[in-house]
């Protein structure tokens, strides 16, 4: 049984958190929001319970230093899972705020970890994102598929966090004996309402499916591709990743992949489930942002290293969160 804090409990954390616990591990889910006002308040009472959610909550801004600082030196977590993010439509709004918490904190946490003088290097595990790529000059794309190493050059603030965390990581790894691990995570599927991401518009039609809506309007063109995973394949790569023995690990971030349909595939796949289904493209400026990804991504390390495999497709992740969004197809 292992300690392990989770600092951000939104869409990943509501699931990974319900899966430590499972685990058997000792679990403090750190959020800024009472757990009733989370938008993974449903999907984690599913998991633990109500009891079980508000034994193991701690109220945290992440932004209030000597609060966060305080909670790891009292807690001195084996393994820290450090989610609090604000996502890349969001970051654009507010680019210090998202300067602030992606990477101010990330630093914080790091350098935290790093004074415990623990006897086993703390683990630390922190997500990035296929935003943390980007065209090179005078292109207007990056790879059709995408590898490991490429010069990541992002376009968006939240992408240039991500990058910032994954050097960081590397950084507290070679020199603040933290064990640092990252994966570049695809946009990411589930129950939980994303918060503030350019992904969200395949989020915003299987909700709008699900619920019976014959139609709905998103911010992208029907030909956008970007990388996308189910959550039972996210949470499963990070819990792996960070059980991973570091004699396997070749480098301290990986690229992890599942699917990458467009945006008129996700449509297409959900009209074949719960009929005539019509999809209004309106671009926005998160268009820009979703150009500048890569349209897959290559995660042969991740498979050579430490045997990641995903297990969901397009087909079969539109089964099953239809089903667990509460959709019952028609007698
Ligand atoms: C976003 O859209 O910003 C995130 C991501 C792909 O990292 N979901």
């Amino acid at each position: 049984m292992a300690r392990i804090l989770v600092i951000g409990v939104g869409q990943i954390g509501s699931e990974l958190g319900p899966a430590l616990v499972e685990q058997g591990h000792e679990v403090v889910l750190a959020d800024r929001l009472p757990p009733e006002e989370t938008a993974g308040w449903d999907v984690l009472t599913k998991g633990m319970g109500e009891d079980g959610v508000r034994r193991r909550w701690h109220r945290l801004d992440v932004l209030d230093t000597p609060a966060l600082t305080g909670l790891i030196r009292e807690m001195r977590p084996d393994t820290t899972y450090h989610l609090a993010a604000l996502l890349s439509a969001t970051g654009e709004k507010d680019p210090d705020l998202c300067w602030r918490v992606n990477v101010e904190t990330t630093r914080t946490v790091m350098s935290t970890l790093s004074k415990l003088g623990a006897a086993t290097a703390p683990r630390l595990i922190v997500p990035s994102s296929i935003a943390a790529f980007g065209p090179l000059p005078g292109q207007t794309e990056t790879p059709a598929v995408t590898p490991d190493l490429y010069p990541m050059l992002p376009t968006s603030m939240y992408g240039i966090t991500k990058v910032v965390g994954e050097l960081l990581g590397a950084y507290a790894a070679a020199k603040q004996g933290v064990d640092f691990r990252g994966l570049r995570f695809p946009g990411l599927l589930n129950t939980a309402p994303p918060g503030g991401g350019s992904s969200d518009f395949a989020n915003l039609m299987y909700f709008a499916a699900a619920a019976g809506q014959r139609e709905v309007e998103v911010f992208c063109r029907p030909d956008t591709t970007i990388p996308f995973m189910y959550m039972p394949d996210a949470i499963r790569a990070i819990i792996e990743l960070a059980e991973a023995p570091a004699a396997r690990l070749s480098r301290r971030t990986y690229n992890v992949a599942a699917m990458s349909p467009s945006a008129a595939d996700i449509a297409a796949a959900l009209a074949a489930r719960v009929g005539p289904f019509d999809v209004r493209y309106v671009p926005d400026f998160r268009q820009a942002i979703l150009d500048s990804w890569p349209r897959a991504l290559d995660d042969a390390p991740a498979r050579t290293d430490w045997g990641w495999q995903p297990r969901w497709d397009l087909a079969g992740m539109t089964d099953d969160l239809l089903a667990q969004l509460g959709w019952v197809p028609r007698a």
